[in-house]
C-alpha cells in the first residue's frame, strides 16, 4: 500500500531505543494462509536514555492479542506499527499475531517457495513477522519454537529439543531481529564437520530440495574453507556448534547472513560441473565467504541504524575479496573487481542516484544495497589498507573485534579504532564516507634537470544534494620504468590530500614512463595526457598486473573512441599489441583472457558522456562488432592454435587454473566463430561435457546466428533445471540483435515457464535486457516500453526487485533528447501507477530529479 506521504528518515535524526530486550520467546504454528506468531518479550528501560516512550514496529499483521505483564495492553496500532502505556519499570509484552506466508510474493517477512517456509528480515522484514522494536540496535537472545508438519524446522543457533511436528532452537548470541531466521520444509541436507582451531566441532548442513542434493559438494568445501580462512587471516573463531546454510529458489538477493542459518538463493549456492559455469563457481565461493564472513562483520558487531550499512557490507566484501584473491589469483581478482566497480559504482556516482558510502537519508532502507554501500564501501577499507600497512590494519582490525564485540556500530566507531590503533588523525580520510561521487584526478608530467614532477589535480563533479566537494585522502601508487622496460622506482604509495598537489622524484638518469594508480590503489578516474604507444610499452612492460591490464584496456578504449566519434577504421598498432599479449605464453592465461575482452558497451557510453559527447548506442554497438571482427581477421592464423593449447583435457575442475585456461581459449573461440560461422562453436556444443564450455559455445553460435538448434537442445536437455534455464533465457535476450531485443524478451514472458513471482527468472529476462545496451536504448523505444511494462506489472508482486530493476534507467540524461523524452515517458508511466509502492515510488522520483 502507498503510504499517505512517503517518510523520509535522516542519519541526524538518530535517537538511542527507549527500550532493551533482554530475552525473546516465539512460538511459530504454521499455516501457509494463517501462520500464528506468538510473542513474549522482556523489556528493561534503557539507562543511556530518559525517552520511555514505547513504540513496536509491525506492517501486515493480524492482531490478535496484546499483553503487558498479563494484563490488556490496549495498544494504539498505525500502518506502521503500535503504541502503548507501559510501566516506566521492566515488563513482559505478550503477543499473538496472524501472518499469511503463501500470498507473500514480496519474500520478505516469512514467505513460502516450493512448498518451503523461509525468511528474510533484512533489512526490516522481521516487522512482517510480529511487533518488534525492528531496529539494529536492539539486540536479544532469541528462543524459538516452530509448530509444523513438515520434516526440517530450523531456526538460528542450536537445537534445544524437537519432536514430531515441532522443533525448538536456542540462539545464545544477542542479535538484531534482522538476523533472525526461520525455515521448514521437506529439505536434504550435505553434512561435514569443521573443527575449529580451539578444538570445537562444528556441524555443518547444506539443506536443498529433494533432486538438488548433486550440487551441494562445493559450496560446503567453501564453507570450509572460509572457516579456515578467517581462522588464519583475521584469528576469528565460529561460535556455535552447528552451522546451516540453506538453498530457496525463490530470493530477492544473493544470501543472507542469519545466525547460524544462512539462507542462499539456490543461484548462490548450488553448483556442479555440468550445471555451472566457472564464473558460477566462483562467485558461489565469494558468496558462501561474504555470509560466513558476516558472523563476525555484521553479527556479533552489528550497525547502530542502517544509515551505517556499509560498516558491515564494506568490510565484509574487502574480506570476501580478499578471500577469493587467496584462493585464486590475486591480479585477476583485483581487475575483475575493478571491472565490476567502474560498471555498477561508477556508473552509480556518475547519475541521478548518487549518495554517500554512509548516506544521510532515505525513505526505503532497501534501496541502499546498492554498489555505493558495498564497493565502494570495500574500496574505501581497501585504501585505509594501503596507507596505514598490513601490520596496523590487521592491529586495528584486533581492536575492533575487542573492543565492540557485542556492540552496534557506527563508522565514527570505525575510525577511531584506526585512530588509536595507528594514531594517524583520519577526519580528512572519512570524508570517503560523508561525500558521493567519483573523484577525477588528473596528472601532468615536468622533467627538468634530473628532477622528475608529478602534478595532480583532484576534482568531485556535485552529486544530488551536494554541489560543493572537499579534497579526499587519495592512495597513489606509483611506479617508474626506464623505456628499456626495467623498473627504476618500484611501486611507491603517494599521499595525496590536496585539491592540487606536487610529487618529485629525484636523482633519475631519464625521463621516465609512469605507472599510476598501480593496483588501482583508490576508486577514482584517472586522467592522463598520454599516447597509444606509451600504453602499448605499458602493456608489454608494466611490472604491476593491474596496470598492465589497464594499458591495453584503455588502448582499446581510445580505439573505439575514435572509431565512434572519427569514423577511423581499427587501429593495426592496437592489433598488434593485443595479438602478443594473447600469445604470450609467460602470462596467465586468465589475464589474458581479461586483457582481450574489449570494454563494455556501456563503459563506452559512460566514457564518452564523461568527455562531452552524447553517446550512441547503436554506434557503440556496431564499433564494438567491427573491431572484434577487425581483431579476429588480424589473428586468424593464431586462433585455431590458441584454441587447442588452452582446451583443457583433464577432468573439469573448477579451480583458477583450469578455468583461466577456458576463459581464454572461449575468448579465442568467440573470435574465431566471427570466421567460420560458428563451425568450431558447433563441434564444441556437441562435446561439451561442462556448463562453461557449453554456455559458451551456445554464445558463440547465437552471435553467429547459427544458435536455434543449439537453443532447442539446450532447452530439451535442461528444462527441468531452473537454474539452467535461466541462463537460457537471458542468454537469448542479452545476444539479441538490438532492433530484436524487447520482442524476444517479451515473446519469452509468454512461455509458460516464465513466472515473475521468481527473481531469478524475471532477473534472467529484463536484466538481460537493460544488459543489451543497443536492444534497451533501441531507437524504437521498445526496449524502455517493454521494461517500464513489466516493472509496472513486478511492482505488485514484489516492490524490492522492481525498484532495483528501475536502475536501468539511471542513465538516461546520457542520451540524447529523443531517448531522454522516451524515458521521461517511461517513468511517468510508472510512477502514475495507482499504489505503487515505497520502493519504486523513491527510485523513481530520484532517477528523474
Ligand atoms: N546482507 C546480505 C544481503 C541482503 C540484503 C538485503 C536483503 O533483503 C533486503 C537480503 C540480503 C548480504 O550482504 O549478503
Ligand atoms: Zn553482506
Amino acid at each position: 500500500m502507498k503510504d499517505a506521504a512517503p517518510q523520509t528518515f535522516y542519519l541526524s535524526d538518530y535517537t538511542p531505543p527507549a527500550f532493551l530486550i533482554d530475552e525473546v520467546s516465539l512460538t511459530f504454528r504454521l499455516a501457509p494462509e494463517a501462520t500464528r506468531v506468538i510473542s513474549r518479550i522482556h523489556f528493561v528501560p534503557n539507562p543511556d536514555t530518559t525517552d520511555r516512550s514505547f513504540f513496536l514496529h509491525g506492517e501486515q499483521l493480524k492482531l490478535i492479542s496484546a499483553k503487558i505483564d498479563g494484563h490488556d495492553a490496549n495498544p494504539t496500532l498505525t500502518a506502521q506499527g503500535l503504541t502503548a502505556e507501559v510501566p516506566d519499570h521492566e515488563f513482559t509484552w505478550e503477543a499473538e499475531v496472524e501472518i499469511s506466508p503463501a500470498t507473500n510474493t514480496a519474500l520478505e517477512g516469512l514467505y513460502m517457495s516450493n512448498g518451503m517456509y523461509c525468511t528474510q528480515c533484512e533489512a526490516e522484514g522481521f516487522r512482517k513477522i510480529t511487533y518488534y522494536p525492528d531496529r539494529p540496535d536492539v539486540m536479544a537472545p532469541f528462543h524459538v519454537r516452530i509448530e509444523g508438519d513438515l520434516p526440517v524446522l530450523l531456526s538460528n543457533g542450536n537445537p534445544v529439543d524437537q519432536g514430531e511436528g515441532w522443533a525448538e532452537w536456542s540462539d545464545p548470541w544477542p542479535k538484531p531481529a534482522y538476523l533472525f531466521a526461520l525455515v521448514a520444509g521437506d529439505l536434504r541436507a550435505t553434512s561435514g564437520t569443521f573443527t575449529t582451531r580451539s578444538g570445537n566441532e562444528v556441524a555443518l548442513n547444506l539443506w536443498v530440495r529433494p533432486g538438488d542434493e548433486g550440487k551441494t559438494e562445493f559450496g560446503l568445501q567453501a564453507l570450509k574453507d572460509s572457516m579456515k580462512w578467517d581462522e588464519d587471516v583475521y584469528g576469528r573463531e565460529y561460535d556455535l556448534d552447528l552451522f546451516n546454510i540453506v538453498a530457496v529458489d525463490d530470493f530477492n538477493m544473493g544470501a543472507m547472513e542469519n545466525k547460524g542459518l544462512n539462507i542462499f538463493n539456490s543461484s548462490a549456492v548450488l553448483a556442479s560441473p555440468e550445471t555451472s559455469t566457472d564464473a558460477n563457481f566462483e562467485r558461489i565461493e565469494g558468496i558462501i565467504a561474504h555470509e560466513y564472513f558476516h558472523n563476525w562483520t555484521g553479527n556479533r558487531i552489528t550497525c547502530r541504524d542502517w544509515f551505517q550499512l556499509c560498516l558491515k557490507e564494506g568490510l565484509t566484501v574487502f574480506r570476501d575479496q580478499q578471500f577469493t584473491s587467496d584462493m585464486r589469483s590475486e591480479p585477476v581478482k583485483r581487475i575483475s573487481d575493478v571491472l565490476m566497480l567502474r560498471a555498477r559504482q561508477f556508473r552509480e556516482d556518475a547519475g541521478p542516484l548518487a549518495h554517500n558510502v554512509r548516506p544521510e537519508s532515505y525513505q526505503e532502507i532497501n534501496n541502499f544495497y546498492t554498489a555505493t554501500v558495498y564497493e565502494k564501501g570495500a574500496e574505501v577499507i581497501g585504501m585505509l589498507f594501503r596507507l596505514v600497512g598490513e601490520t596496523d590494519y590487521y592491529r586495528a582490525l584486533d581492536m575492533y573485534f575487542q573492543r565492540h564485540d557485542g556492540q552496534a556500530c557506527t563508522i565514527e566507531d570505525w575510525i577511531a579504532v584506526f585512530e588509536d590503533a595507528t594514531g594517524r588523525d583520519l577526519t580528512q580520510f572519512k570524508r570517503w564516507y560523508t561525500q558521493a561521487g567519483t573523484p577525477h584526478l588528473t596528472v601532468t608530467e615536468e622533467w627538468v634537470n634530473g628532477k622528475y614532477n608529478l602534478h595532480f589535480k583532484q576534482e568531485t563533479k556535485p552529486t544530488p544534494g551536494q554541489p560543493d566537494k572537499q579534497p579526499l585522502v587519495i592512495p597513489i601508487a606509483v611506479g617508474l620504468l626506464a623505456h628499456d622496460g626495467s623498473e627504476i622506482v618500484p611501486t611507491t604509495l603517494l599521499e595525496m590530500t590536496e585539491a592540487a598537489q606536487t610529487f618529485s622524484f629525484d636523482g633519475l638518469t631519464e625521463r621516465p614512463i609512469p605507472s599510476i594508480l598501480r593496483e588501482f590503489s583508490a576508486p577514482v578516474v584517472l586522467h592522463r595526457d598520454t599516447n597509444n604507444q606509451e600504453r602499448a610499452f605499458l602493456l608489454a612492460h608494466d611490472t604491476d598486473p593491474f596496470n598492465k591490464w589497464e594499458a591495453g584496456r584503455a588502448l582499446a578504449k581510445d580505439v573505439l573512441v575514435r572509431m565512434i566519434t572519427k569514423g577511423t577504421k581499427p587501429d593495426t598498432g592496437f592489433l598488434d599489441a593485443l595479438r602478443q599479449m594473447a600469445l604470450d605464453d609467460t602470462q596467465d592465461p586468465a589475464f589474458r583472457a581479461l586483457a582481450m575482452a574489449l570494454p563494455s558497451q556501456d563503459d563506452i557510453a559512460q566514457t564518452l558522456f564523461a568527455s562531452g559527447v552524447t553517446p550512441d548506442p547503436m554506434a557503440i554497438y556496431g564499433a564494438v562488432k567491427t573491431l572484434s571482427r577487425a581483431i579476429a581477421e588480424h589473428m586468424k592464423d593464431d586462433l585455431p592454435a590458441l584454441l587447442a593449447a588452452n582446451t583443457v583435457t583433464e577432468p573439469y575442475q573448477p579451480n583458477a587454473e583450469q578455468s583461466g585456461k577456458r576463459a581464454l581459449a572461449n575468448t579465442a573461440l568467440s573470435l574465431l566463430s566471427k570466421l567460420d560461422n560458428g563451425a568450431a562453436a558447433q563441434a564444441q556444443y556437441d562435446a561439451a561435457d561442462n556448463m562453461t564450455q557449453q554456455l559458451s559455445a551456445l554464445s558463440c553460435l547465437i552471435r553467429a546466428g547459427a544458435g536455434a538448434d543449439a537453443l532447442a537442445k539446450f532447452e530439451q536437455q535442461w528444462h527441468g533445471d531452473r537454474l539452467v534455464m535461466d541462463k537460457w533465457f537471458g542468454l537469448q535476450v542479452m545476444l539479441a540483435e538490438p532492433e530484436d531485443a524487447a520482442r524476444v524478451a517479451q515473446t519469452l514472458t509468454e512461455r509458460d515457464d516464465f513466472d515473475m513471482k521468481n527473481p531469478n527468472r524475471f532477473r534472467a529476462v529484463f536484466g538481460a535486457l537493460a544488459g543489451n545496451p543497443a536492444g534497451f536504448h533501441h531507437p524504437s523505444g521498445d526496449g524502455y516500453r517493454t521494461m517500464a511494462d513489466w516493472l509496472i506489472k513486478l511492482d505488485t508482486v514484489n516492490p524490492q526487485t522492481t525498484a532495483r530493476m528501475c536502475s536501468a534507467f539511471d542513465t538516461w540524461k546520457r542520451y540524447d533528447a529523443d531517448r531522454q523524452a522516451m524515458i521521461r515517458d517511461q517513468l511517468e508511466r510508472i510512477a502514475a501507477k495507482p499504489d505503487l509502492s515505497r520502493d519504486v515510488t523513491e527510485m523513481v522520483e530520484r532517477i528523474m530529479a
